[in-house]
């Protein structure tokens, strides 16, 4: 028997065995098993800095990783335990969608390719709000992750450092996780912050006033890494957000530097050999005049400081969107890090002199400031200027950058710029979340693809046999009747048909995903379909998760929309065997490895030029999903892999878009457009129901009023849309032909392995 088996088999016995104890049961077995690798190499280090990683459920992949998830199961078994017990334990949601997703995924390809990769970020007391609907409205509620423990942190008490803010000093005390390569060879660390006060309670005074004082100091420190800021695009120039973000890069950075002077000193000119620091976004770019002022508070030049950060920090950027571009004012800034600031100015001057010598003066220089003139730090800027590496995360979005939101400084540092592809871990979203799939392929091509996700195109030999493509479409049925289950459990008794198609859109909400766009075509189909004249319509069940910014007025009133849209058709007995419509409360990270191994077609409609690469349409393709979506973002990337003819492209692509940008005019499409016009005035004309609260005249008024209506085109892309959905819908009555679109699609997938990613960074960006 296994050294796990047993070693579980002796902590089972004799205990009782609630859900809680048994995690914390399993749990430290498996960290007993990796004491021995965690955290030994001495290669170079890469630090991948992020304020959010969205690790999800990491219970099951810990075990996968390790090559004891069935001895668990059996072991379970035998003790008449449920496996599936652990679906109670909550997603560690520390953050909010693809970017901290993405960083969970590159910490999982870096340790299964025994890379030394760590991450650092923030011990969120409070992760991603939970969501649930009332009356149609999205309503949020406290997510208390560790609720039953966390028995795959660490808490390093000696290793805590002093954080100094303009009017508070706290203890950043790191929690460190083990982050388990596939296999279980290489076991990194992610390590995360957790803010405490620095002075305990003091009993001794009795005075009122003394005692309620040190409460509020308690308070104030453990605020800094009390929630994670709900918002995932406009950045809202918030305090309590930059003494975050200073909070856990001055803490790491200090950490590091105090690895690094352990063996080498104060001399810092080995530095950036012994580590990088990947930027993950601009959340983390304080680390930049942080690190020099550490470094020349310890005696190094300027000039020299400048040069290790300038070697050591890669920045990626994320968006494209001007409004997401963080700045903060000097004012603001001096508050939370008064000693930083200076730090700033001297990169600013350096910035003035440089480009001088470039021959760039005067206002020239206006679009290189990193302090402009109205006070406000452009935190994008100072990370292209002070750091060797800028990336984008898709062949397109990196275009964007070079050639239109970063123009001037590709100009001036053309060599900085590199596209980085993202990518997603096929051991969480392919192994672990659909086992049947994986069981599909490994029969035929051997596990070798668990590590090695490019070994899917011999899957391609599959495409002609009819058997294999009949087995994958049962798989899919077997998916659907699972996620069907899974979905009545979960919202009150809903049904879903499993031999209906299952399109599926799950993403935060934002005007620019276009969930609207989706709900208008499902109300176009609902009309056509009472009309009678749609024939031969296929059955279809849509399905919707997304959590909207709790102050993101429209996003919310999206999300009222398609839940109007979903009683409105699900309640009309003439569609009922047709159309269904469902939007899933709190969708996360688990509820995806459930809906995305279901789907027939998956939703990736934002306009062109908006979605900076995407994920979530990566898993989808990897688990066998055709894709209805843009040019835009990876979905480019996506139908150059699988073709035109195994996906449904359409709509604008960025050149229309932009030709056409000043002259748009929405109400001439709406007036001309009787089924458009139809579809819209659902929103005004009483079909849906916004509960008084006049939020759907709002939406109405923004795709056809004001200065800049209908920013992000749904109408201008509607026809073409409906037109290339209907077309999916009509090609999946020819189950085979469909089945091996859906083949076609797995094994074209090898590329968007993050392990791919990850490779591209070691070689161009870390020298590793
Ligand atoms: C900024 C300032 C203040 C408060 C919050 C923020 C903030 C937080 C999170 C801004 C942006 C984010 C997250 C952005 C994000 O998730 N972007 C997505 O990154 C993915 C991984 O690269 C891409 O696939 C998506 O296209 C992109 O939208």
């Amino acid at each position: 028997m296994s050294n796990f088996k047993s070693l579980l088999e002796a902590a089972l016995r004799g205990q009782e065995n609630h859900v809680c104890d048994l995690y914390v049961t399993v749990s430290q077995t498996a960290m007993k098993k990796i004491e021995a690798v965690w955290g030994i190499s001495s290669a170079k280090k890469v630090c991948y800095f992020s304020a959010e990683f969205l690790v999800g459920r990491v219970v099951y992949s810990n075990l996968q990783a390790l090559g004891v998830l069935e001895d668990m199961r059996e072991v379970f078994r035998k003790y008449g335990l449920d496996a599936n017990l652990f679906e109670d334990v909550e997603d560690a949601a520390l953050g909010n969608g693809g970017l901290g997703r993405l960083a969970a995924c590159f910490l999982d390809s870096a340790a299964t390719m025994g890379l030394r990769m760590d991450g650092y970020g923030i011990r969120y007391r409070y992760g991603l709000f939970k969501q649930h609907f009332h009356e149609g409205f999205q309503r949020e509620t406290a997510d208390d992750w560790t609720r039953f423990g966390d028995p795959w942190s660490i808490r390093r008490e000696k290793e805590r450092i002093q954080i100094n803010f303009g009017d508070q000093s706290v203890w950043a005390i790191p929690y460190d996780m083990p982050v388990i390569g596939y296999g279980g060879k290489t076991v990194n660390t992610l390590r995360l912050w957790q803010s405490e006060p620095m002075n305990g309670f003091n009993f001794s005074e009795f005075d009122e006033h003394t005692y309620n004082d040190s409460y509020a100091v308690r308070n104030a420190a453990e605020a800094i890494s009390g929630v994670l800021y709900p918002n995932d695009d406009t950045d809202e120039g918030k305090r309590l957000r930059l003494k975050q973000q200073y909070f856990f890069a001055s803490a790491s950075l200090q950490s590091m530097l105090r690895e690094y002077r352990a063996v080498n000193g104060s001399d810092y000119s080995k530095f950036s050999e012994r580590y990088a620091i990947q930027l993950n976004d601009t959340h983390p770019t304080v680390a930049i005049p942080e690190f020099l002022r550490l470094l020349m508070e310890d005696g190094v030049s300027f000039e020299d400081a400048f040069s290790i950060a300038l070697h050591t920090f890669a920045y990626t950027n994320h968006t494209v969107m001007a409004e997401a571009l963080e700045k903060w004012d000097v004012s603001l800034f001096c508050f939370v890090a008064p000693a930083v600031y200076p730090y700033v100015v001297m990169i600013q001057n350096k910035l003035t002199q440089d480009l001088h010598n470039r021959g760039i003066n005067g206002a020239d220089q206006m679009p290189y400031y990193i302090v402009d003139p109205d006070q406000r730090i452009h935190m994008t800027r100072m990370a292209v200027y002070a750091t060797h590496s800028t990336n984008g995360v898709a062949a397109l979005h990196t275009e964007i950058l070079k050639h239109d939101v970063l123009k001037e400084w590709h100009a001036l540092y053309p060599e900085r710029f590199s596209n980085k592809t993202n990518g997603i871990t096929q051991r969480r979203w392919l192994s672990l979340c659909n086992p049947k799939l994986a069981g599909f392929i490994t029969e035929r091509i051997g596990d070798g693809w668990i590590t090695d996700l490019d070994q899917l195109e011999r899957l391609r030999d599959y495409e002609r046999d009819h058997d294999a493509l009949w087995e994958l479409a049962d798989i899919k049925r077997h998916n659907k009747l699972c996620l069907a289950e899974y979905v009545c459990s979960r919202e009150h008794g809903v049904k879903l048909n499993p031999d209906s198609i299952f399109d599926i859109q799950v993403k935060r909400l934002h005007e620019y995903k276009r969930q609207l766009l989706n709900a208008f075509s499902i109300l176009d189909i609902y009309f056509q379909l009472k009309d009678g004249c749609l024939s031969d319509f296929y059955p279809m069940t849509f399905l919707f998760g997304a959590k909207a910014a709790p102050g993101y007025r429209r996003a919310k009133a999206i999300i009222k929309v398609i839940n109007e849209v979903a009683e409105l058709v699900n309640r009309d007995s003439a569609v009922m065997d047709t159309l269904k419509v469902v939007f899933v409360q709190n969708y996360n990270v688990s509820y995806a490895e459930k809906l995305i191994p279901a789907a027939d077609i998956s939703e990736q409609i934002s306009p062109a030029g908006t979605e900076a690469s995407g994920t979530g349409n990566m898993k989808f393709m990897l688990n066998g999903a055709v894709t209805l979506g843009t040019y835009d973002g990876a979905n480019v990337e996506i139908a150059q892999q699988a073709g035109h003819e195994s996906n449904y492209i359409f709509g604008s692509r960025v050149e229309q878009i932009r030709e056409i940008k000043d002259s748009y005019h929405p109400r001439g499409l709406y007036e001309a457009s009787p089924g458009i016009r139809r579809v819209l005035d659902t929103l005004i004309d009483g079909t849906l129901n916004d509960n008084g609260t006049g939020l759907f005249r709002e939406l109405f008024d923004s795709l056809l009023h004001g200065h800049n209506p209908d920013q992000y085109y749904l109408l201008l892309d509607f026809e073409s849309y409906m037109a290339t959905k209907l077309q999916a819908n009509r090609d999946y009555r020819d189950r085979l032909e469909f089945s091996r679109k859906c083949l076609h699609n797995t094994s074209s997938a090898g590329i968007f392995s993050s392990d791919r990613t990850i490779r591209e960074y070691a070689a161009d960006i870390w020298h590793l």
